[in-house]
């Protein structure tokens, strides 16, 4: 073991999911290790069995830097004396399968080495997150002390010892860990079938049904092939971009209409598929589409929920209840109160989701960001989200358009948008979000977009299970007539700011107004309270979902 003296960085605070930053500066001596070493040190006090005991699980979405990492973390974790690591084969695991891994395991957690929808390269993006024994992303307690632990941190420990293979399953010594080498693919499809009726899935399929999956160039190619077309019987080529590069092809692997562009072209052609469905850089994002329809990540979870009890083996108990990120649609909590169970609303990140699902409280949970899960496991899961899709499918008959438009006949529509303002300077954003947090007070019963002002706050979150308090999570204003205006500033981007402003109205109207019409309103009523123009000196949005 030797033990490497060092100093701090001062800037390894996880954001929203895990710490994010430019390739170079993970790149930079001693920056993973530092990063790495306090994590161990933060959860050491955690383990009552003893490191020597205990066992980690490590794995990423194969982007530039991935392996490298991977190894710099094994030696690591020997010098540190974790008894075992396992480790996805040539370190690919999606962040879902992490998470069933760490479950079904015993593991006491993992890291997950991914920038998820971010590019990937030299130049582009990577990131570190830990997950903890729940499967679940570390919640902030944890991601505090990691920090604190990162600004005080003198040393690191390692052992010397050449790069290992890591291409073929099984175990190998690394000083006196046990390094298993696992199939990335086995625990992630057993957990899925626990769900699902392949069976009914493999029959829908054989019907003639077609579907397209883009994974992007990113980590769920494998996952998607081997359950939609070796185990469903979907038929060879549904996958597309099945491949696991290091730059994603170049691309942003970031489920959405403008960067799945490729399976959007597909899904509107004369001959287009049935069904159509994207996932991101690690696996934890998904995009729904159908023939010329796209399905909002907010109406995609409402109609799981509404759907999952008779579609979906895994829930025919019914549901415990729902729960969605505060910017998130409210199309969900209508279903919840249909079926009679509480919707929780939490702050943006899928972290605050774990403590619910561990108390029995939710079962379905999403975010507005294409992120939809259950407590299957203790992340978002892309894949699993379009298994959702296909059962509902499989069982109703209908087609997508038809799924959604029979949903809003019954609950009514969220009309909903997210605008993103992009590579803005993080001084000007910083002072514009303050801005109007400081206005918020003044702007109760004021007229905008279209209705009054019933309240206006900064979304603060008292955790029901552990009463841990987060604050400042999101400036929302409410209006009289249930539509909302939300805007954050973004915790995952690794350069400059991102503004996300995020505008919700609720018509019973049978979802077929133009989407542009009803939200105009409340975007332009955004867009003033912020003064954009003022202090970014546009109004056009880089990106809207
Ligand atoms: C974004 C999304 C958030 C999501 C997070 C991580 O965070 O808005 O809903 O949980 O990304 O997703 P932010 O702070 O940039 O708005 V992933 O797929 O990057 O792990
Ligand atoms: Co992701």
């Amino acid at each position: 073991m030797i033990t490497v003296p060092t100093t701090p960085f001062n800037d390894q605070k996880p954001g929203t999911s895990g710490l994010r930053k430019k390739t170079r500066v993970f790149m930079q001596p001693h920056y993973v290790e530092n990063f790495v070493q306090s994590v161990f040190d933060s959860v050491r006090e955690d383990s009552e069995k003893g490191f020597e005991n205990e066992t980690l699980v490590v794995g990423g979405d194969g982007r530039y830097y991935n392996r490298a990492a991977t190894q710099t973390i094994l030696r690591m974790a020997a010098a540190n004396g974790i008894g075992r690591v396992l480790v996805g084969r040539d370190c690919l695991l999606s962040t879902p399968a992490v998470s069933a891994v760490i479950r079904r395991r015993g593991a006491m957690g993992g890291l997950v080495l991914s920038a998820s929808h971010n590019p990937g390269g030299i130049d582009a993006d990577f990131g570190i997150k830990y997950n903890v024994r729940n499967g679940g992303p570390a919640p902030e307690g944890i991601t505090g002390r990691i920090y604190e632990s990162s600004l005080k941190i003198t040393r690191y420990l390692t052992i010397e010892h050449d790069d290992l293979d890591l291409s073929i399953e099984g175990s190998q010594q690394l000083g006196n860990t046990e390094i298993v080498v696992i199939d990335s693919l086995v625990d992630y499809t057993a957990v899925c079938e626990e769900l699902f009726d392949f069976k009914v899935l493999a029959e829908l399929f054989k019907s003639g049904f077609r579907m397209q999956f883009d994974a992007m160039s990113a980590v769920t190619g494998p996952y998607a092939r081997h359950i939609l077309e070796e185990r469903l019987g979907a038929a060879p080529g549904t996958v597309i971009n099945g491949e696991p590069l290091e730059d994603f092809g170049g691309h942003h692997p970031d489920p959405n209409l403008v960067h799945a562009a490729e399976l959007v072209a597909h899904l509107n052609a004369t001959d287009a598929p049935d069904f159509g469905a994207a996932c991101d850089g690690d696996g934890d994002r998904n995009l729904i589409i159908g023939r010329n329809f796209f399905v909002t990540p907010g109406d995609s979870l409402a109609v799981i929920a509404e759907h999952a009890q008779k579609c979906i083996p895994g829930y025919a108990k019914g549901l415990a209840g729902a729960a969605r990120s505060m910017p998130t649609s409210t199309a969900v909590d209508r279903v919840a109160k249909e079926l009679g169970v509480a919707c929780f609303e939490t702050p943006t990140g899928w972290k605050f989701f774990g403590n619910l699902m561990d108390a029995g409280l939710c079962t379905i949970c999403g975010e507005e960001s294409f992120g939809t899960g259950s407590n299957h496991v203790r992340e978002k899961d892309g894949v699993w989200a379009v298994l959702c899709w296909l059962s509902i499918l499989a069982v109703t008959r209908k087609s997508v358009s038809e799924v959604v438009h029979d949903h809003w006949k019954r609950f009514g529509r969220s009309y909903y948008q997210r605008h993103d303002y992009e590579h803005l300077e993080l001084a000007a954003a910083t002072q514009m979000f303050e801005a109007l947090r400081g206005k918020l007070s003044t702007l109760n019963g004021m007229s905008l977009g279209g209705s009054e002002v019933d309240k206006a706050d900064d979304f603060s979150y008292t955790d029901p299970v552990d009463s841990s308090v987060s604050v400042h999570q999101g400036l929302r204003i409410l209006l009289q007539d249930g539509s909302r205006i939300v805007c954050r500033l973004s915790g995952t981007g690794t350069e400059g700011a991102t503004l996300r402003l995020y505008v919700e109205r609720y018509l019973n109207d049978g979802g077929d107004s133009d989407i542009d019409e009803v939200l105009t309103p409340l975007v332009t009523a955004g867009r003033e309270l912020l003064d954009l123009k003022r202090w970014i000196g546009r109004e056009e949005p880089t990106i809207v979902t």
